[in-house]
């Protein structure tokens, strides 16, 4: 029997970074093109969110885990967000415990039934099988979290791509609201 040793990864809670460095993708407002609502009057091209990836092989029985540091922030009214996705492998469920920060949770099915779960510091979310799901930073210092999943889940960003989420997240009087998205 072939054993993979097991390891440690360390989160570094100061820097917000990974050590030893694992796959690291950011995200630019430029990679999400057309998820805003108002992205035409943005200076710059601000980064949204990254996130770390501890490598590991992408086959059942693996659980991928990585953690996810969005910046405070809004494009337009909308705060912060992940681009979000299905799973490809679409029986797949994921918990997300958050460590840092607050903000929300959107959730949908391809039946369309939406849900929204407030992530705060210490929360531990399930996201069950067959659920999209986007996250959202609604407060004032970096939202961080560490998604545990099974190895082969995959990722499917098209549909969201294509048609956007039922439900977003704006700041109104101050405070984050979830409202429905006009264009859905
Ligand atoms: C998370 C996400 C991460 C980035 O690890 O991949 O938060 O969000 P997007 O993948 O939507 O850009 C996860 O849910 N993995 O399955
Ligand atoms: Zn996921």
């Amino acid at each position: 029997m072939n054993y993979m040793d097991p390891f440690n990864s360390f989160f570094n809670m100061k820097e917000l970074e990974l050590e030893p460095e694992g796959d690291l993708i950011a995200r630019r407002l430029s990679d999400m093109q057309g998820m805003y609502q108002q992205e035409d009057n943005v200076a710059g091209n601000p980064k949204i969110y990254e996130y770390y990836n501890v490598r590991l092989p992408e086959i059942p029985g693996h659980l991928q885990h990585c953690v996810t540091v969005i910046s405070p922030g809004k494009i337009g009214k909308e705060y912060h967000m992940t681009k979000g996705h299905y799973h490809e492998v679409e029986e797949t469920a994921e918990i997300y415990f958050t460590i840092q920060g607050r903000g929300k949770l959107v959730m949908q099915t391809k039946e369309g039934d939406s849900k929204v779960l407030d992530m705060e510091e210490g929360m531990i979310s399930y996201i069950p099988p067959y659920w999209s799901h986007r996250t959202i930073n609604t407060g004032e210092e970096p939202l961080v979290f560490v998604g545990v999943y099974p190895g082969n889940a995959g990722h499917d960003y098209g549909d969201i791509e294509e048609r956007g989420m039922k439900k977003l997240v704006v700041e109104e009087d101050g405070q984050p609201k979830v409202i429905d998205n006009p264009d859905y």
